[in-house]
């Protein structure tokens, strides 16, 4: 039996933090074996708020050998770059077609983003979950391995799905619904300035993550400033002390130690003895990560035949769905 198939992505957007790692990286390296996996670095998404062109192409390169520093194995995955591939633009405009604007409007990403751009909004952040959508009816993706903030894009995903199928299915499924992959632990890491924000790429302050490719004297530093509260003992899942669920749960997930493990350690802490313990915790943990990196990013002959042979395997199932999608709105095909 062929296996199931996956698909995921992260935009080379600024540094990635531990919140793309936990919530998205790490969980693609850990199941990778069971699946047939397509991991792509969605620059075509990275344009949706204003971006810097002179940095996009080396940023993407950049997240690409992220993949491979975090663990993913070529034997089980292909990697390559969303805009290598068109027909992630051209299927996207079909779906547009059948996409009401009302769904796009009521996404929580976009009211969210939008606010935050004022006047400047472009249609391509409102259109970012059906690109988000093509990206992943290309590969008829079984599984999509995202964090909570992605779930309603998936749903949408899955509205299109239905959609499509009606209005041009004849009683066949053309695309495929893909179910949401999403972890317990890790799928909503918390902002070290606030415990009740997202970990986000887009804050402006520094201080709010740690940042997969951070120095230890980052490192050091933003732990050393982040919130904590005035209670001694250190607990999980009190609502009352969301920074302190949030930095055992990163040192949780840093550690590899269970949940129970980590609650009997730090039941009878201060945040004085607790936060160097996460601090060298946090450097250990990156230290190979960051060592494999910088090994992929000084073999730019490596990383882009990673990247070409990821591409051409990309193509070729992108274009045989979008051959299938167009023939099904009654589009001829190109001779
Ligand atoms: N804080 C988070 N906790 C858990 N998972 C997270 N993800 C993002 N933030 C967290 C997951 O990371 C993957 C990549 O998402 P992306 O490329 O869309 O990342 P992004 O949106 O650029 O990153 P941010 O930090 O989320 O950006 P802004 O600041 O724009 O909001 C996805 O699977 C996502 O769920």
């Amino acid at each position: 039996m062929s296996r199931q198939r996956i698909l995921s992505g992260v935009q080379p957007t600024g540094n990635l933090h531990l919140g793309n790692y936990f919530g998205a990286i790490r969980n693609w390296v850990e199941i990778q074996s069971q699946f047939e996996n397509y991991f792509c670095v969605v620059d075509l998404h990275a344009i949706t708020v204003p971006h810097n062109p002179a940095t996009l192409a080396q940023d993407s390169y950049s997240i690409a050998a992220l993949y491979l520093a975090c663990g993913i194995d070529l034997q089980y995955a292909n990697i390559f770059i969303q805009s290598h591939v068109s027909a992630h633009a051209e299927l996207t405009w079909l779906l547009n077609c059948i996409t009401p604007l009302n769904w796009l409007t009521d996404m929580i990403q976009y009211k969210e983003k939008a606010q935050k751009q004022g006047e400047n909004v472009g249609v391509g952040l409102l259109d970012y979950p059906v690109l988000m959508a093509a990206d992943i009816l290309l590969y008829q993706a079984d599984k999509v391995p995202v964090g909570e903030d992605q779930k309603q894009h998936i749903e949408l995903t899955r509205d299109i799905v239905d959609r499509f199928n009606h209005l041009f299915g004849k009683g066949e499924k053309v695309l495929k619904s893909p179910e949401p992959l999403i972890r317990k632990e890790g799928a909503r890491v918390m902002s070290l300035t606030d415990g009740t924000k997202k970990m986000s790429k887009s804050d402006p302050s520094e201080l709010s993550r740690i940042n997969l490719l951070d120095s230890p004297e980052e490192i050091t530093k933003k732990i050393k400033k982040c919130k904590t509260d005035p209670q001694r003992g250190l607990v999980f899942d009190d609502p009352e002390r969301p920074e302190c669920n949030n930095l055992l749960t990163m040192y949780m997930l840093l550690s590899g130690k269970s949940k129970q493990e980590v609650a009997d350690e730090c039941a009878d802490m201060g945040w004085g003895q607790f936060k160097p313990l996460l601090t060298e915790t946090t450097i250990n943990a990156l230290k190979p990560i960051q060592e494999k990196y910088q090994a992929v990013m000084d073999d730019r002959g490596y990383l882009e035949s990673v990247l070409r042979d990821g591409r051409e395997k990309a193509e070729a199932l992108a274009v045989s769905t979008l051959n299938e999608v167009k023939k099904a709105m009654g589009y001829s095909l190109p001779i």
